[in-house]
């Protein structure tokens, strides 16, 4: 096996996400490449040294540049909160280093083009952890859709729901509630969660051309994580609506929000096609609603498929057929596929091209949004 030196930028809940990956993927996948930890880089050096520690990074730097530059780091992997990317993708790409980046690519639609430019110029590999595509249920839904089994496609209907700022008491900012703060996130839930929707959707059924969006901030304000007793004003979107049109003729609707009391990580969607559909929900990760015209009409009905049998994609690498696998598990399926892609000199992952193409639509859904019209893509 080739090793690949990695360095990790960040170490909040992505940061354990992706070590858990860099660990487990060559214990099931038989893999060319072998990544080895090589370096964790965050600012704070204690509870750097306590992630290194814990997942087993061999070495720790608070200093993100000097770790980018090293001539024996192969690849950077991005966790740093998103107003950071930019700066340490260009770093890294103009270092000549491969990259693994979180979501969203950037900040904002130019940002993202900035990037991808400057891993063009570099020529290296590149990927954004749209881990939701290596759900295998959502990887079926991808096949099924891909073998013409639902047809042309009339709907698509998603959502993505969270519940976890409802209370006005949940402060902004700081290292664990950045993504309150837009600043630091570029935006609230279109960036966080609809873009996860977003590329599930492009992937599965090509480009979105345009959208009418409308947006709502619940919280007006609250107060610093940071900075106790001094309050802000909340400018992020904390829920937003939008209706697309694809260029394939489809039509679609899209929500998020984050005050769906009870929805703690409802990533839905649902596709109606002229012969079939197909229904998915995270929260039952293992299973995928499939409905098909084809079959006889006494036995026509939603088929719910347990999507845990070795002939689904990704399980002959896990358990035995009826052991499902969890979140964690889509991170390593992706570095899986991304480390086959190394080996074999193909893409096979959403890489950073794939990721500004829903940065642009998350662009186009804010500002749809700010002024209350369509906007096409
Ligand atoms: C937000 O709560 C969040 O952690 C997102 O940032 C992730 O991308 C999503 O997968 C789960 O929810």
């Amino acid at each position: 096996m080739k090793q690949l030196n990695v360095a990790i930028i960040g170490y909040g809940f992505m940061g354990r996400a992706h070590s858990n990956a860099y660990r487990k993927v060559n214990n099931f996948f038989d893999l060319a490449y072998q990544p080895v930890m090589k370096v964790a880089s965050a600012r704070q050096a204690d509870q750097l040294d306590a992630f290194a520690a814990n997942w087993g990074w061999q070495e720790t730097d608070t200093d993100w540049r000097r770790v980018v530059e090293r001539p024996d780091i192969d690849v950077v992997d991005i966790c740093a909160p998103n107003n950071m990317h930019l700066e340490i993708a260009s770093a890294a790409a103009a270092a000549g280093k491969i990259i693994a980046c979180e979501k969203p690519l950037a900040m904002d639609a130019a940002e993202g083009q900035r990037l991808v430019d400057a891993v063009a110029a570099s020529g290296k590999p590149n990927m954004v952890w749209f881990n939701y595509r290596r759900v295998p249920a959502i990887a079926l839904a991808k096949q099924i859709v891909d073998e013409g089994r639902i047809g042309r496609v009339f709907h698509y209907r998603s959502r993505y729901l969270q519940d976890w700022t409802i209370s006005a008491d949940v402060p902004l900012g700081g290292n664990t509630l950045w993504r309150l703060d837009k600043s630091v996130s570029g935006s609230g839930v279109t960036g966080d969660l609809l873009a996860h929707s977003i590329d599930t959707a492009m992937w599965m059924i090509g480009p979105i051309a345009s959208v009418a969006a409308t947006t709502e901030t619940f919280i007006k304000e609250r107060e610093l994580q940071d900075d106790p007793g001094k309050r802000v004003t909340v400018e992020i979107d904390d829920a937003c609506a939008f209706l697309a049109r694809f260029a394939g003729g489809a039509m679609a609707t899209f929500e998020s929000t984050r005050y769906a009391r009870g929805r703690k990580n409802e990533n839905y969607f649902e596709i109606n096609g002229e012969k079939g559909s197909v229904a998915f929900n995270l929260e039952n990760a293992h299973e995928l609603g499939y409905f098909t015209h084809d079959d006889e009409g006494h036995l026509r009905g939603w088929r719910n498929i347990q999507v845990w049998d070795s002939d689904h994609p990704y399980m002959e690498h896990w358990w035995v057929p009826g052991c499902s696998i969890g979140y964690e598990h889509t991170f390593i399926n992706a570095l899986a596929d991304f480390l086959g892609g190394l080996a074999s000199g193909t893409k096979t992952c959403p890489d950073f091209a794939d990721a500004q193409a829903t940065q642009v639509v998350c662009d186009a859904v804010l500002q749809a949004a700010d002024e209350r019209r369509w906007v096409d893509l």
